[in-house]
């Protein structure tokens, strides 16, 4: 069986890690199969989203997997941590949305997972923490750098120094998640209708702007600024605008072509 699932329908593909009795921990073949996954949906012209999820009811992801952690010497360790690492990296420039659809528990790694997509949808029943320091270990798939971008220095110290879980309401009022948490049966349908709505956007526009927004995550305001002008440039000059902006004007909904060019 596939430690990781993938299924497209229409222009949005969605992975589910598949690992439910190991509570969808990261071992090495979910890395494997999670990068290849995204890789293959980003290179696919016709996906323009993505919604990842954890299979079954309990787990989004519990984080990496502990058995395989276990007895790690340095040796092992190290580039463990770094292909983690670049998994992580990957997916969080990923050309195309990934949306986090966190079903349950996202702990350690599952919670890095989170903070490295585009951007969660929590469902009620989900679980946030890093456990890492009462384990003797520490967030090392982005933790220590994302979490405090996201919520702040004071908030993500308190969290990462106590391994203090929080619900998803409190994860939503913190801004870990652009929209309040929905009750569990209606995450898939919300966020596969999130993913759809990012879709029916301009696709190039929508990789443009996840560019942008990489480009200028640790750059000064004008070095983003200035990769913000070329992107913006290009969309400006291309047929993309032109439809659209002509759809606007004809007041019909716009018809984006797929991107001809692998990403
Ligand atoms: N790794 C491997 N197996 C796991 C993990 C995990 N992280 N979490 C749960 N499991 C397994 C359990 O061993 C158990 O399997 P089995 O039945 O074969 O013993 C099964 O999943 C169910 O788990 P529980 O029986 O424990 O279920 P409970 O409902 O009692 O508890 C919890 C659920 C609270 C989620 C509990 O399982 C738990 O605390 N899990 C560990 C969570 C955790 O600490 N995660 C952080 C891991 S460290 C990390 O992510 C650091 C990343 C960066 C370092 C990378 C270095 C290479």
């Amino acid at each position: 069986m596939n430690a990781v699932r993938t299924e497209r329908c229409g222009s949005v593909t969605t992975v589910t890690i598949d690992r439910p009795a190991a509570l969808n921990a990261l071992n090495a073949e979910v890395l494997d199969a999670l990068q290849a996954a995204v890789t293959e949906a980003a290179a696919d012209p016709v996906v323009r989203a993505v919604v990842l999820t954890g299979s079954g009811e309990k787990a989004f992801c519990a984080g990496a997997d502990l058995k395989e952690l276990a007895g790690m010497g340095p040796d092992r360790a190290y580039p463990a941590m770094r292909s983690g690492q670049r998994v992580f990296r990957a997916l969080e420039r990923a050309p195309v949305p990934i949306i986090a659809a966190v079903n349950g528990i996202a702990l350690g790694g599952g919670f890095e997972l989170v903070l490295a997509a585009t951007f969660p949808l929590l469902s009620t029943r989900a679980s946030l923490g890093l456990p890492e320091s009462g384990l003797g270990l520490i967030p090392g798939y982005g933790g220590t750098q994302r979490l405090p971008s996201a919520v702040g220095s004071r908030v993500a110290t308190h969290l990462m120094l106590t391994g203090a879980r929080m619900d998803a309401e409190r994860a939503y009022a913190l801004g870990l998640a652009p929209l309040p948490p929905v009750p569990p049966e209606e995450l898939l349908p919300a966020a596969t209708g999130i993913a759809e709505t990012i879709a029916a956007q301009g696709p190039r526009a929508v990789r443009a702007i996840l560019a942008a927004i990489d480009s200028g995550r640790d750059a000064p305001l004008d070095t983003g600024l200035a990769v913000e002008t070329g992107l913006a440039a290009t969309a400006v000059a291309g047929a993309e605008s032109t439809e659209g902006v002509s759809a606007f004007l004809d007041r019909r909904p716009a018809r984006f072509a797929d991107p001809e060019e692998p990403r």
